[in-house]
C-alpha cells in the first residue's frame, strides 16, 4: 500500500469520529497521524514490516496508532473505521464535501431532518427547513444551498505549470481594473502544489459587482457557472475553473490565508485560535465580536502568536512547530540560483544550438550551465554514442571559446539501462565534466531491479548525479518503485547528487523525498532539463518545489560560485 492510501484512511477515520463528537484530541492524533504519514520518505509498509517499535520512531505516532498501521498494511483494513462507517450515515460524508459545512453541522443536520441525499439536503435548504434549526440561522442556510450549487469536482488535476497560465493573465487583467485594490492567487497554486484541482483568487474591492463583471468578461473565461454575493465560479477555456472572492480590505489577509490553505493548515490554525479564546474565518479573527486582525497576512499569524509562514509550507507538515520555534527554514529563492545543469541541444532532441543555450543562459544570468544531450539508448531523440557524444564536446569547446561569462560543462545524460548497466562505458564518462544517470525505460520494473539499477549508478565514480529519479510524468504515468531510505543513504554515502527536475511534467525528486535528501545532507541541484532557449524559464517551478521541501539556498549546489559548485564534485 502507498503512504497516501494510509494516510487517507485516517484521515477519514478524523472525519467520522468527529462527526459522531468525539473528544477533540483523538480526532487530532488521527489527523496529525494522517499528515505524519504522508510525509513519510520511506515506505511505510516496508516500516511496518519492522514491526511496531520501529512505527513509533516516527512522530505522533504512538503504540496504539503503530498497531493500526500494522494492522492496515496487513489486511488493507481499519477495523475501526470500517465500524463506524457501519454508524454514520454515508451521506454524511458527502456533506463533508459541501463547502462551509463542518463534521458537527452534518451531524446535527442528519440528526434533526433524518436527510439521506444531498437532493434531499437542497430541498430541505429550499422549502426553509434549516434557518429555524438550533445552531442555523438564514446565513448557514444560504451558504449550504451556496455550496450544494457548486459543480462537483472532478478529480482531474492540471499541472502547476497550466495552471498558472491560465491563472496569471486574469490576475494581471484584474489588477488593472480600477475597482480592484489587492488582487492575488490563493489555493494549491500559491502553496506550488505539483498540480492542482482549480484556480482560487482573492481580491479586495469596495465594488464586488464590477470585479465579478470584469472576470466575467475577460476572453479566456468560457462561461459563469455561478455568482453569489462575495463569490464567483467560471468555467475557463482550458477547462479549469476559478474561485473568485472579493472581500473587504480590512478582510485581505484573513481571506489569503484561509483561501491558501491548505484546509489541514487551517484546520491547525483554528485550534490555535480556539486554544486562545479566538475565533479565525475567512473576515478575521475576532475575540467576541471584536476583529483584532485580519488586514495581512502577518497580523493573522501574530494574533495565534506565530510568525509568516511561507506559503509553500502551509500543509501541515512541521511548520507549526517549526514557526513555534522560531526555526522556520529561510527558503531559496530564484534569485539565488546560479548555474542550469541539465539541458538539450540540436544534438538530441532540443531545438536550439550549444551557442543559442549557452547565450539564452547568459541573458538570465547564469554564470554557469551543463549541456547534457541523450545517451544512445534513446534512439527516439537521437541519443549520442561514444563517438559522436566526443565530436559534441568538441564542439562545446569551440562554443567556450567564443561565448564569454559563462562557464559551459561537457555533460551528459545517460541511461541507466534494464541491466543495470551505463549506457556508455566508463572510459567515454571519465571525460565528461558532468555526468547526469537517469532511468527512462524499464520503469515497471519490480523494486528489486530498480534498486539494483540506481545502486549501480550511484557506485559508478563517474556519475555525479541522479536525474528525475522516480521518472514519474505528472498526470500521465506513475514513477518507478523505488526504495528511497535505501537509496538516498546510497546517494549520501557516495557522494552523488540528486536533481530536483523543474520541468512541470517532472518536478522529481518531489517535496517529500528532497526534504528527506536534505536530512541526510546530500547536494540539490535543480535543473530545468530545458529542451528550448524558453525551457529555460521554468527554474521557478523546480525552486518551488524545493521551497515546499523546505530547502534553503545552502542546500542547493547550484546557488554556489562556479569554483565552490566544483568543490562538490566528486571528481573536481
Ligand atoms: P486543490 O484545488 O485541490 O488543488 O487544492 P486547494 O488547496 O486549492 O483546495 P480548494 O480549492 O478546495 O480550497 C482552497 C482553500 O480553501 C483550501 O486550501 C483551504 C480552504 N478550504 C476549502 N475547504 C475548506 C474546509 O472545509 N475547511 C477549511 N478549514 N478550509 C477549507
Ligand atoms: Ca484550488
Ligand atoms: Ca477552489
Amino acid at each position: 500500500m502507498r503512504n497516501a492510501e494510509i494516510s487517507r484512511l485516517f484521515d477519514e477515520l478524523a472525519d467520522l469520529l468527529e462527526v459522531e463528537g468525539a473528544n477533540a484530541f483523538r480526532v487530532r492524533a488521527y489527523r496529525n497521524a494522517a499528515r505524519t504519514i504522508e510525509s513519510y520518505s520511506g515506505s511505510l509498509t516496508t516500516l511496518a514490516g519492522q514491526g511496531v517499535s520501529a512505527l513509533t520512531e516516527l512522530p505522533g505516532i504512538g503504540d496504539d496508532l503503530a498497531k493500526k498501521i500494522v494492522t492496515i498494511v496487513n489486511t488493507q483494513r481499519l477495523p475501526q473505521l470500517d465500524e463506524i462507517r457501519q454508524r454514520v450515515p454515508p451521506v454524511v460524508l458527502e456533506m463533508l464535501r459541501i463547502p462551509n459545512l463542518g463534521p458537527k453541522k452534518a451531524a446535527a443536520l442528519v440528526d434533526a431532518l433524518q436527510i439521506k441525499s444531498l437532493d434531499e439536503l437542497r430541498a430541505a435548504a429550499e422549502q426553509d427547513r434549516i434557518a429555524s434549526l438550533k445552531g442555523f440561522g438564514a446565513k448557514s442556510q444560504r451558504l449550504i444551498l451556496e455550496g450544494l450549487a457548486q459543480p462537483t469536482t472532478t478529480d482531474t488535476r492540471y499541472l502547476i505549470s497550466d495552471a498558472r497560465s491560465a491563472a496569471d493573465p486574469i490576475v494581471a487583467d484584474l489588477q488593472q481594473s480600477q475597482a480592484v485594490v489587492q488582487v492575488t492567487l490563493a489555493g494549491s497554486s500559491r502553496r506550488g502544489r505539483e498540480t492542482c484541482a482549480d484556480l482560487d483568487v482573492i481580491a479586495t474591492s469596495a465594488d464586488v459587482n464590477a470585479v465579478m463583471d470584469r472576470l466575467a468578461a475577460n476572453s479566456s473565461v468560457e462561461n459563469v457557472l455561478q455568482r453569489g454575493e462575495t463569490k464567483q465560479r467560471v468555467r475557463l477555456f482550458s477547462g479549469i475553473e476559478m474561485d473568485l472572492r472579493v472581500v473587504p480590505e480590512e478582510s485581505y489577509g484573513a481571506a489569503l490565508v484561509y483561501f491558501t490553505g491548505s484546509k489541514a493548515h487551517n484546520i491547525e490554525l483554528r485550534r490555535r485560535a480556539q486554544e486562545r479564546g479566538l475565533k479565525i474565518n475567512e473576515y478575521g479573527v475576532f475575540r467576541g465580536e471584536e476583529r483584532i486582525a485580519g488586514r495581512t497576512e502577518e497580523e493573522v499569524y501574530a494574533a495565534v502568536d506565530l510568525p509568516w509562514i511561507p506559503p509553500e509550507l502551509r500543509e501541515d507538515r512541521g511548520e507549526f512547530a517549526r514557526a513555534e520555534a522560531g526555526t522556520l527554514p529561510e527558503l531559496v529563492t530564484l534569485a539565488d540560483i546560479r548555474g542550469d545543469l541539465h539541458m538539450h541541444t540540436t544534438a538530441t532532441d532540443g531545438k536550439a544550438t550549444i551557442r543559442e543555450m549557452a547565450e539564452a543562459a547568459k541573458e538570465r544570468g547564469l554564470k554557469y550551465i551543463a549541456i547534457t544531450d541523450h545517451s544512445k539508448r534513446v534512439s527516439m531523440a537521437r541519443g549520442l554514442d561514444a563517438a559522436r557524444l566526443r565530436a559534441h564536446w568538441d564542439e562545446i569547446d569551440k562554443v567556450r571559446g567564443e561565448v564569454h561569462g559563462i562557464e559551459i560543462l561537457r555533460g551528459v545524460e545517460c541511461d541507466i539501462l534494464e541491466n543495470a548497466t551505463m549506457d556508455l562505458d566508463d572510459q567515454v564518462l571519465s571525460e565528461a565534466d558532468w555526468v547526469i544517470g537517469v532511468l527512462h525505460y524499464g520503469l515497471k520494473q519490480p523494486r528489486e531491479t530498480i534498486m539494483r539499477r540506481l545502486m549501480a549508478a550511484i557506485q559508478n565514480p563517474h556519475v555525479d548525479i541522479i536525474g528525475h529519479p522516480s521518472g514519474r510524468l505528472l498526470t500521465r504515468r506513475e514513477g518507478a518503485d523505488i526504495d528511497f531510505d535505501e537509496f538516498l543513504k546510497a546517494a549520501a554515502d557516495h557522494g552523488v547528487m540528486l536533481e530536483i527536475n523543474a520541468d512541470p511534467h517532472r518536478l522529481d525528486l518531489d517535496d517529500v523525498h528532497a526534504a528527506a535528501a536534505k536530512d541526510l545532507g546530500i547536494p540539490i541541484v535543480i535543473s530545468t532539463d530545458a529542451h528550448s532557449t524558453g525551457g529555460l524559464d521554468l527554474m521557478h517551478y523546480g525552486v518551488q518545489q524545493a521551497r515546499r521541501a523546505g530547502l534553503e539556498k545552502a542546500d542547493i549546489a547550484n546557488t554556489r560560485s562556479f569554483a565552490q559548485f566544483r568543490k562538490l564534485l566528486r571528481r573536481p
